[in-house]
């Protein structure tokens, strides 16, 4: 049995007051619990910061009936992973395949038994519980704990697409860890994990405006995406990072470079509009920017090439 959690919100949809009530009751010891009486206010509720972790729903509401909520909360971003349980009077079957066919996980017909009611909301909350924390995972580089490249491509996607709808230009940082491998084979991969985190770590610290974000692209690579951000304002970001990694001092005697772990970064910025670039895929956006790493490579390392 899977125990509530105080933390969890539920949101209670129902045009009577008086099914309001009952499931309130039920639910007040176990969790926070909020109500909407009508289904514009339940589509605030669930859009609004903290999120209910789940939602009970009626079907029979004037003006927009139950299955027209899920649907709509089940076609919005920023609320479609949130579980729909519905709590109605409606006790035919094909009602409650209809209830499942606009998103909905259960289907509880009343009059309801409320130990069942509460095990059925409760292992919903677990389910969803599990399934964030794998999507956390599933977008987290373990070594550094920063977004992975999975989690990058979809940023960049989304990115990339408000550019085009804003005309905004978008720029993508590519850094390289200079001579890493002589670094691993001089001071041991140990000591080369810990030199990822720090540079990991020093990077993000300089990222302040809202929507720039880190990925660990590959073993010793990192994409940084910069929305908004033109050539310069891009290149200054780009120095400050390579001076956060200079100013980390990690030892390195065998860099030809410095005596210091540095990085070589790539940088392009792409303009949506006119849109000659708008048509650009992910791979070749990469590809733009790899190639400026590449050509910082080839000048010498520890500098920015555009
Ligand atoms: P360059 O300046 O041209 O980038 O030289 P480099 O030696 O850094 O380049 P190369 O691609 O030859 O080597 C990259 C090294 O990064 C080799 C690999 O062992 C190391 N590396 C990749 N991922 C990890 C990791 O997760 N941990 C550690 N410790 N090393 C890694
Ligand atoms: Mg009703
Ligand atoms: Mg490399
Ligand atoms: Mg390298």
């Amino acid at each position: 049995m899977n125990s509530p959690e105080r933390r969890h919100k539920i949101l209670i949809v129902d045009d009577t007051k008086e099914n309001i009530e009952l499931l309130m009751e039920l639910f007040r010891g176990d969790y926070r619990v909020s109500a909407a009486t009508t289904p514009e206010r339940a589509l605030k509720l669930a859009r609004s910061e903290p999120q209910p972790d789940l939602v009970l729903f009626d079907i029979l509401m004037p003006v927009m009936d139950g299955y027209q909520v899920c649907a709509a909360l089940k076609n919005d971003e920023t609320t479609k992973r949130i579980p729909v349980i519905f709590v109605t009077a409606v006790s035919e079957v094909m009602d409650a395949a209809k209830g499942f066919a606009s998103g909905a996980v259960d289907y509880i017909t009343k009059p309801f038994h409320p130990p069942v009611v509460k095990a059925r909301v409760a292992l919903h909350l677990d389910l969803k519980n599990k399934y964030d924390l794998l999507e956390t995972y599933a977008f987290i580089d373990a070594l550094t704990e920063i977004p992975n490249r999975r989690r990058f491509e979809q940023t960049l996607d989304e990115e990339w697409r408000r550019a085009q709808r804003t005309g905004q230009p978008l720029s993508l940082l590519l850094f390289d860890v200079d001579h890493f491998k002589p670094f691993n084979d001089n001071y041991g991969h140990g000591k080369g994990d810990q030199c990822l985190r720090q540079l990991a770590h020093a990077a993000s610290n300089v990222l302040r405006r809202s929507g720039d974000f880190i990925a660990r692209y590959g073993g010793e690579e990192f994409m940084v995406i910069l929305p908004h951000a033109d050539a310069e304002q891009a290149t200054g970001i780009a120095q400050d990072i390579s001076d956060a990694v200079d100013a980390l001092a990690i030892v390195h005697e065998h860099s030809p470079v410095d005596a210091h772990v540095t990085i070589s970064i790539g940088l392009v910025t792409l303009h949506p509009h006119p849109p000659g670039q708008s048509s650009l895929t992910n791979a070749a956006l990469v590809e733009l920017a790899d190639r400026a790493l590449y050509a910082a490579k080839g000048a010498g390392r520890h500098r920015i090439e555009r």
